[in-house]
């Protein structure tokens, strides 16, 4: 897959996206799609990143990789598999920052694999905490890109602790892989590094719980 990164995030900083397009689907040839979208779409979209921080490539580029980005992942990631599990209620959310494909993924990642749960979108702190407790949630999956909002999961979780609700929080996103132990900091239950990893993790959960 190593071969395919450098041609695929030529062509999302040309902005080139039938050339983005055609590399994507010989990913296809030979993975799954959600493998695809971590082998090939996550890296690329990184050194996009590192691209941008070293000043190499500009925000629009960035932005419009992601939106490329976004299209394809959309076009590839089943919305549902018929066979369902017996689940927590769980629901998944950005918290105050706009990063949403990485959220996107996830929630096409749970879904393929078999779990239901509300997709809440992007929410700030008391609408999530208002919206979980009517929903009666026990599992709160949160993506955030940015330090600030990273930092905000701990209001979550200390008003539903307040609340009286059993909610276990399972945080990913870039400030929880650069800072291993933020996710203790912030009092989330769990810190996953991708998408394959929320779906282990809450699979494990559903054997701990009534
Ligand atoms: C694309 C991108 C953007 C796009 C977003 C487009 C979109 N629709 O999402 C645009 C251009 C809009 C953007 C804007 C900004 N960005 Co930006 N962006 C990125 C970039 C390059 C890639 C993010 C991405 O989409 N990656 C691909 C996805 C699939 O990966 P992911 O989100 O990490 O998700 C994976 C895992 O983390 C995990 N995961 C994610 N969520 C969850 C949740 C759970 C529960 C689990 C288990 C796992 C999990 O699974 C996913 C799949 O593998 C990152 C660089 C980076 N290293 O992350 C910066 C980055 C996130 N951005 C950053 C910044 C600073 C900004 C801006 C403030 C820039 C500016 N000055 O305007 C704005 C803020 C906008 C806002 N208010 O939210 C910083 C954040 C620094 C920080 N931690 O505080 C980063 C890290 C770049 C950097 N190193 O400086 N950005």
């Amino acid at each position: 897959m190593e071969e395919l990164i450098k041609p695929f995030r030529a062509a999302l900083e040309s902005l080139d996206r039938i050339a983005a397009d055609n590399v994507f689907r010989q990913a296809l040839e030979r993975l799954s799609p959600i493998a695809a979208v971590e082998q090939l779409v996550v890296p690329a979209l990184e050194q996009v990143g590192a691209a941008w921080e070293d000043g190499r490539v500009a925000l629009s580029q960035v932005y419009m990789s992601g939106r490329f980005c976004e299209e394809l992942v959309e076009k590839v990631l089943p919305r549902s598999d018929p066979d369902r599990k017996h689940q927590p209620r769980s629901a998944i959310v950005v918290l105050s920052d706009y990063h949403t494909l990485g959220k996107r993924i996830v929630y096409s990642m749970m879904r393929a694999a078999g779990y239901e749960l509300f997709d809440y979108g992007r929410m700030d702190v008391d609408e999530l905490v208002a919206r979980a407790l009517a929903d009666k949630i026990s599992v709160l999956l949160i993506s955030v890109l940015l330090l600030p909002s990273a930092l905000k999961v701990r209001a979550v979780s200390d008003q539903l602790k307040a609340a009286g609700a059993p909610v276990k929080i399972l945080v990913g996103g870039a400030p929880f892989l650069f800072d291993a132990q933020l996710w203790r900091d912030v009092g989330a239950d769990a810190m996953g590094r991708s998408a394959a990893d929320a779906v282990n993790i809450v699979h494990g959960w559903m054997g701990e719980m009534p």
